[in-house]
């Protein structure tokens, strides 16, 4: 599969394949779980990849939608926990392989340690959020279910992490998750926490109250607003949104001073044509034609990258 420029950011948002394709591959995942058949499991992730699905929708569309069907199964009678502990289990060896068939195309630099709070076994949509950040290009420790308060602070205070998120499912874990925000906060006072999960969901309200700095629905919709908080996407803009931007800037600052395109070719001494190309993002400019416009306009050259 070849990668375009830029796709790095998208990799963490869905794609929109079609809704019976969607859910073929779904069914045919579900079936290989509860029949324990994992090679089965393994050919319908790599249709979906075949499919040039990306992995945010092969994670929520697919591996997690499967395992509610999966998890409501034995809710109901129909299936053995075992079989929910083995369709668990190859779930996450699944999540695995994509990782490493999607490695991130970048570093953001930014660290992240993802945690259920203990005694709550509901591990899916902390294990989607710390995978669907990664590709994201962030570093990042999932701990999965079981870990106490007392040794997350530890590893808080110890690798400092620039974003903790914490999940909880049951209600009873909302005494536990705020245990986990506490001693976050007091071991790293500056980590951006995220709580998360379906307690959280059932009662906002009191999510809120809980000293979380974020209080999260959508594991793919929270990547991308902790990607605008954190400002990770300069680095992935492609080169022809860039120039256009440029150009675009370069023009409202042209046409603010009432100057036609010649006089400001003249006064940064280049060739009106290349204003031209610069004004449509065609042109490729240099910094030393971003120097003259920038003195020309009395603009500072960052300027023309807001
Ligand atoms: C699978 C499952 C289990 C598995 C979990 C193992 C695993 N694979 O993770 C097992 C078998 C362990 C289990 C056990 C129990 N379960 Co259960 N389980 C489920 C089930 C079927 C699916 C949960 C799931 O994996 N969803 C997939 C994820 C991706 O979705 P999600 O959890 O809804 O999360 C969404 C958001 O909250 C968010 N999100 C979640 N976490 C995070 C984290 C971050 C950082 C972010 C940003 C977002 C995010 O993303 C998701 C998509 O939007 C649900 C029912 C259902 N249909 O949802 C019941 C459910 C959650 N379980 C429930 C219950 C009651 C239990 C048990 C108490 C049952 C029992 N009698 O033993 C035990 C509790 C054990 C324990 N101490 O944790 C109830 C909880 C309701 C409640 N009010 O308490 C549910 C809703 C079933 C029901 N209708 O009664 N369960």
């Amino acid at each position: 599969m070849t990668t375009q420029p830029g796709e790095a950011r998208s990799r963490a948002r869905r794609s929109n394949p079609s809704g019976r394709d969607v859910q073929r591959v779904r069914d045919r995942y579900v079936r290989a779980l509860v029949r324990g058949d994992e090679d089965e499991a393994a050919d319908a992730v790599s249709e979906a990849v075949s499919l040039d699905w990306r992995p945010a929708t092969i994670y929520m569309d697919v591996l997690a939608k499967a395992m509610i069907s999966v998890g409501d199964m034995w809710h109901a009678g129909e299936i053995s926990v075992a079989h929910e502990h083995q369709a668990t289990q190859v779930t996450l060896r699944q999540a695995g392989l994509l990782r490493q068939f999607f490695p991130p195309e970048r570093k953001t630099g930014l660290h992240a340690i993802v945690s259920v709070v203990e005694g709550d076994g509901h591990l899916l949509g902390a294990m989607v959020f710390a995978d669907l950040l990664y590709f994201d290009g962030w570093n990042t420790d999932f701990l999965g279910a079981g870990t106490p308060a007392q040794d997350l602070g530890r590893m808080v205070a110890e690798r400092k992490p620039d974003l903790v998120a914490l999940a909880a499912t049951v209600p009873e874990s909302m005494d536990r998750l705020k245990a986990c925000v506490d001693a976050t906060r007091a071991a790293h006072e500056s980590a951006f926490i995220v709580i998360a999960g379906g307690a959280v969901d059932r009662a906002p309200g009191d999510a809120e109250k809980l000293g979380a700095d974020l209080v999260a629905g959508d594991p793919v919709e929270t990547v991308f607003e902790i990607g605008m908080r954190f400002d990770v996407s300069g680095s992935t803009v492609p080169l022809d949104e860039i120039l256009l931007r440029v150009g675009e800037q370069v023009r409202a600052k042209r046409v603010e001073r009432g100057w036609s395109q010649q006089q400001l070719a003249n006064a940064a001494g280049i060739d009106r044509t290349y204003l031209s190309g610069v004004e449509h993002g065609k042109q490729n400019l240099t910094l030393g034609a971003i120097k003259k416009l920038g003195d020309a306009l009395g603009s500072p050259i960052s300027d023309f990258f807001t």
